[in-house]
């Protein structure tokens, strides 16, 4: 009972939490037109994003679980991802700024009428180990990442707090070796017990792998710039068929958002102009910028069980952990998470976070593309719905690692899987190489 009624606080200081987040990306840094615009038809106008994470909230939390009526049955069809594409949401009958924000208010409250009664207990419910609500927590952080994206895609001065901080506050050395050896041999990917795991991370399973190395850090913008330099976007060679294709189709010859001014390349982020920093990460990249990148450093993209064990195997134990420093909850000195920098950080500033075969932000600063497509682990269930994870396996979507600087550390973690399209740039995605020990 102590532990449910810990639980409970915790839930409730979470959903408050993503909110006040929620409403930082939306009423509080943007005016009614800006909320109600298309900023990319890649993206839903952020009144929608602000909505839907209210309907989710209403559906699974006041209709499912609590087993309540709708509050407003006819605005389903309007937030439902699968009825509107993104680029058609701004022609619905949304609600307004004002009147999401009531809607949201009203659910929100009956939620914490319901969470008090609840029972979190064991059983393969919803409700057991609250995973319902953690379900509908990371959906919140999810979209406030995706609004994120959408403010990223504005054009228009700065609007977000905290977009002048510099990046000067993390030092930290960069890691000793560029890449490490991880043997040969089985470790347990994905996860049976983990109380928030979506369906696509179980069940668990062992996976044995050839050793492999893998960087310890991420490609950053000199390493990005070096390969620019050298011709990359115009070699064929460096390239996939698909990847060339996308090339020369979209006439892309450098990251997104990047430009080339008065000899030197700049960069806009959330409407701030300015120089690219060497030492960061690269990110807004496609899939196949960086696997043409890895195939000109000689190097390849991990698959997505080589990006896990990296970030989860312990050697000296043989335990899969559920992050590269072990089982605690992040903190500022493991990972850069949850939008407190508005950028991801040089190699090295975070020591603490690094795994046991000392590989460094593999959790944290930009989400990383590997080599897999998205599918289904052995065994996989669709659990609460297959419109989550299922209908999104084997149809052309890359599975993405990590986390990044904007996503929540509640929302990632190192058996965490998300994906997207190749061609998607406007993510905050980056990469890590990789290769094989042995000669193929
Ligand atoms: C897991 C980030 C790919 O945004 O499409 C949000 C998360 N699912 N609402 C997405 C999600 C339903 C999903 N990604
Ligand atoms: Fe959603």
């Amino acid at each position: 009972r102590f532990q449910h009624h810990r639980l409970k606080e915790r839930i409730a200081a979470e959903l408050d939490e993503v909110r006040r987040r929620s409403h930082v990306l939306t009423l509080e840094s943007l005016d009614e037109s800006e909320l109600v615009a298309q900023h990319s038809p890649l993206m839903s106008p952020l009144v929608w994003d602000l909505a839907h994470v209210g309907n989710y909230e209403e559906q699974w939390l006041v209709r499912a679980s609590a087993g309540q009526q709708a509050l407003r049955p006819d605005i389903d069809v309007l937030y439902d991802a699968f009825e509107n594409a993104r680029a058609d949401r701004v022609h619905l009958p949304l609600l307004s700024p004002k009147e999401a924000t009531a809607y949201n208010a009203d659910v929100r409250q009956r939620v914490l009428d319901a969470l008090d009664h609840a029972d979190l207990g064991a059983g393969t419910s919803l409700l057991a180990g609250g995973f319902v609500y953690g379900m509908v927590i990371q959906h919140e952080h999810q979209h406030d990442e995706t609004m994120l994206a959408t403010h990223q895609l504005r054009k228009g001065e700065p609007v977000l707090p905290g977009i002048d901080a510099t990046a000067a506050a993390l030092p930290g050395a960069a890691p000793t070796a560029p890449e490490v050896l991880i043997e040969a041999g089985p470790f347990t990917m994905g996860t049976d017990d983990d109380p928030w795991a979506y369906d696509n991370e179980r069940p668990a399973h062992t996976v044995d792998l050839p050793a492999y190395w893998i960087d310890t850090a991420a490609v950053n913008n000199a390493d990005y710039l070096l390969f620019m330099a050298d011709g990359g976007y115009d070699e064929p060679r460096w390239w996939s068929t698909a990847g060339w294709e996308w090339r020369t189709r979209s006439g892309k010859r450098a990251p997104a958002f990047w430009r080339h001014e008065a000899g030197q390349w700049l960069r806009r982020r959330f409407g701030r102009v300015e120089p690219v920093p060497p030492q960061e990460p690269v990110q807004h990249v496609s899939y196949y910028e960086a696997q043409a990148y890895a195939t000109w450093a000689g190097k390849r993209l991990p698959t997505e069980a080589e990006w896990e064990k990296a970030a989860r195997y312990d050697p000296t134990t043989g335990a899969s952990h559920r992050f590269p420093w072990g089982t605690h909850e992040p903190t500022p000195h493991h990972a850069n998470l949850g939008q407190r920098l508005l950028r991801p950080a040089p190699a090295g500033a975070f020591p603490a976070g690094a795994s046991p075969h000392g590989v460094h932000q593999l959790i944290g600063d930009v989400w990383e593309w590997t080599a897999t497509e998205f599918h289904g682990y052995p065994g996989f269930a669709v659990f609460p719905y297959p419109e989550y994870s299922e209908v999104f396996f084997n149809a052309g979507y890359q599975v993405l690692r990590g986390g990044s600087w904007a996503t929540h550390p509640s929302a990632t973690r190192s058996t965490f899987r998300n994906w997207d399209f190749p061609i998607r740039r406007q993510i905050f995605t980056g990469f890590r190489c990789a290769r094989d020990a042995e000669p193929r």
